[in-house]
């Protein structure tokens, strides 16, 4: 019999069926008998972390029965029901919490940190606000592809806070994208409690300020959560648009189960375990004789012999066995590169017109490529890379956004989950910052995390030589190169700019694309009129000589050819790497075992930039060949300043002569 005899919640049960109404029952037990028993292995050391959802199923049901399931959600660390209610083998699910192979990360990611495809359902990263962004990414899909389908986002109040809401519901908003933003409001977000977490009276409050309708629901009432959201969700695939829910609840049990609620009075503990979803609800299809003691002693036997079998077969799965290779292949998705080569017929561009020529050609061979970014459309970008887009590819394809640079490289993220390719444009490289975190921890981790591919280009207009100060002339390339997963391309000529760009579009995984502004208008080449490509992971050879092998990119290129062209006498090999990740490591090898001297030049400040790997790479492989230490030649450690003479002085551009000659003679 119920524990709870008179239900505590006034259920109106519509036009339910008693069949709807057991299901949702059903499916609100599975998760509720699957963390009490992950409880009891908690308690016995034989799993180490667990964020419970108990008291909170029937948003997670509700929700996740409201759409079908082929629209995707994207849930959060207490939504064990969006997993169980989509039907996921508790056994995969089970080895995923045991970091076995037949879970979803091959160990390498946590808990509910994994996504689906197969289930449309894409789980968190550890910043929780990021995923609402990436909603936006699925909905824009959904939008594009005008299939009617919704998308479901969760966030607890906590997240709510973060930047990252405030931009994905200013995106949505601003593009009336059909997503359902589904706040749950359980009370705290660890030990912080909501007066502590914002000062407005509700949540949803919030909608109007973003021009979002927006409903509180009682979060406890499954018929309530169920039949609203599945009312909204019929609306939203007729008139597509966002929709914010604040789901009132409470997080009964401690943020993860170590931690404890100490913090929390036991007045509220008591009220809310007498709303308690699932106790009042069997009450109340008890009382409608809906439910009967032998129907709800078959579901929990039912439920528990398969919790009893699937955490069985996932013990007894052997455990994962290291090895380097299979980690390092799923860092990348691997990518098959096809060699366009260029025709004959040429024109003469500047690096900016390469850039805008080649991404448009980009834009007509992958019909449903993306681009967004501020000001990129009528106005053409501020440095009129995009000019006449929008008339040739429309606004759908050309799309200027808000000044959101998390929310829009998230919409990246979903738009490559729903299989749309995306180029993203920082206005300046240095406004990355503001988009950091979905860059180096969603579409970097990605693949290797769930094998899911961010197929995302950002490209990266950068560098100093402009006068443009501390905020408009960083080249951050560094930040970059050092997360694994990402893929860092650097041109310094029209030719390469173009075709390089051509590949990373192409290519599947994330790229971050470095155009320096300075080279934009000054260098010219003749360049193919056609599409073509450039492999990733080649250095050019500009000039080839026998003292001296110089190593640079991006501007350096450029300084490297003048130093040599005032210094006919120096022989050197000029080694343009073209693209930092990958890193054409065995031709720089090569030349320094065939000169005996390196010498790096980086436009970056020193500490911690390319010069310095590349010169540990130098060290430790080249040893015996060396003539004369590695030489790295960078910037100042300063700030970039604005005014010439300083910019001048700060540059490491003056400074590289001089050290060229010097380690000439050591
Ligand atoms: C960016 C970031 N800051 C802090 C944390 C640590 N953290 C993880 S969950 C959490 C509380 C989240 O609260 P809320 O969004 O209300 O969700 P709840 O846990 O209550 O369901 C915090 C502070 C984090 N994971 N990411």
């Amino acid at each position: 019999m119920p524990t709870i005899t008179k239900s505590n919640i006034a259920y109106d049960k519509r036009n339910l069926s008693d069949k709807a109404l057991l299901k949702l029952y059903y499916n609100m037990l599975k998760p509720r008998l699957i963390e009490e028993k992950m409880l009891i292995l908690l308690r016995q050391g034989k799993i180490s972390k667990w964020f419970s959802g108990i008291g909170q199923e029937a948003i997670s049901v509700g929700v996740t029965m409201a759409l079908k399931p082929n629209e995707y959600i994207l849930p959060m660390h207490r939504n064990l029901g969006v997993f169980t209610t989509r039907e996921i083998p508790l056994h995969r699910l089970f080895c995923q919490w045991q970091g076995k192979a037949s879970g979803f990360t091959k160990g390498r990611d946590r808990s509910f940190h994994f996504g689906t495809q197969e289930y449309n359902i894409v789980g968190m990263i550890s910043h929780l606000g990021p995923q609402l962004g990436v909603a936006d990414g699925i909905a824009l899909a959904n939008l594009l592809k005008n299939n009617g389908n919704v998308t479901a986002v969760f966030s607890g109040e906590g997240g709510t806070s973060e930047g990252d809401f405030h931009e994905a519901l200013n995106v949505a908003s601003v593009w009336q994208l059909p997503v359902i933003f589904c706040i749950e409001n359980n009370g705290y977000g660890l030990s912080t409690p909501t007066s502590e977490q914002y000062n407005c009276k509700h949540l949803a409050d919030r909608g109007k300020g973003y021009g979002i309708e927006s409903f509180i629901l009682d979060g406890n009432n499954i018929i309530e959560t169920y039949t609203k959201v599945q009312k909204l969700a019929e609306s939203i695939r007729k008139r597509p648009r966002p929709i914010l829910i604040e789901f009132k609840t409470f997080r009964r049990r401690g943020h993860e189960e170590a931690s404890g609620t100490k913090y929390v009075p036991q007045e509220l503990m008591d009220e809310w375990e007498a709303k308690d979803p699932i106790e009042n609800f069997r009450s109340f299809l008890f009382s409608k004789k809906i439910l009967s003691q032998s129907i709800d002693e078959s579901y929990i036997a039912k439920i528990k012999s398969e919790i009893d079998s699937a955490l069985t077969s996932a013990y007894a799965e052997p455990k994962i066995i290291p090895s380097e290779t299979a980690e390092l292949n799923d860092v990348y998705k691997s990518f098959d590169y096809k060699e366009v080569r260029p025709n004959n017929e040429t024109k003469e561009l500047r690096l900016i017109d390469a850039i805008s020529e080649g991404l448009k050609q980009s834009m007509q061979k992958h019909q449903d490529l993306v681009i967004m970014g501020q000001d990129i459309a009528e106005y053409g970008g501020v440095f009129k890379i995009t000019e006449g887009f929008v008339e040739e590819f429309g606004k759908d394809r050309v799309r200027n956004t808000p000044i959101c640079e998390s929310a829009i490289v998230e919409t990246a993220m979903g738009l490559s989950i729903s299989g749309i390719k995306s180029v993203v444009e920082m206005q300046f490289a240095d406004f990355v910052t503001s988009g950091f975190n979905p860059v180096v921890n969603y579409l970097a981790k990605s693949h290797y995390r769930w094998q899911q591919e961010a197929d995302v280009v950002v490209r990266m207009p950068c560098g100093a030589g402009v006068a443009a100060g501390p905020f408009h002339s960083q080249t951050n390339e560094a930040w970059f190169t050092k997360t694994p997963g990402l893929k860092v391309v650097y041109p310094a000529f029209p030719y390469d700019a173009k075709g390089l760009l051509a590949t990373a579009i192409n290519d599947p995984n994330p790229v971050l694309f470095f155009e320096h502004k300075a080279l934009y208008r000054s260098i010219k080449q003749e360049v193919p009129t056609d599409y073509f490509t450039i492999p990733f992971g080649k250095a050019a050879f500009l000039k080839e000589g026998e003292a001296v092998t110089i190593i640079t990119y991006g501007a350096g290129v450029h300084w490297a050819l003048e130093t040599l062209e005032n210094n006919p006498d120096i022989s050197a090999d000029l080694i343009d790497l073209r693209t930092l990740q990958p890193l054409d490591k065995e031709a720089i090898i090569n030349s320094v075992k065939k000169t005996g001297r390196a010498i790096i030049l980086q436009e970056d400040s020193l500490f911690g930039g390319i010069a310095s790997d590349l010169s540990a790479m130098l060290m430790e492989t080249c040893f015996q060949y060396l003539d004369a230490p590695v030489k790295r030649v960078a910037s100042m450690e300063t700030p970039i300043p604005f005014i010439g003479q300083l910019e001048d002085q700060y540059l490491a551009k003056g400074k590289f002569e001089a050290c060229l000659k010097a380690l000439l003679n050591y």
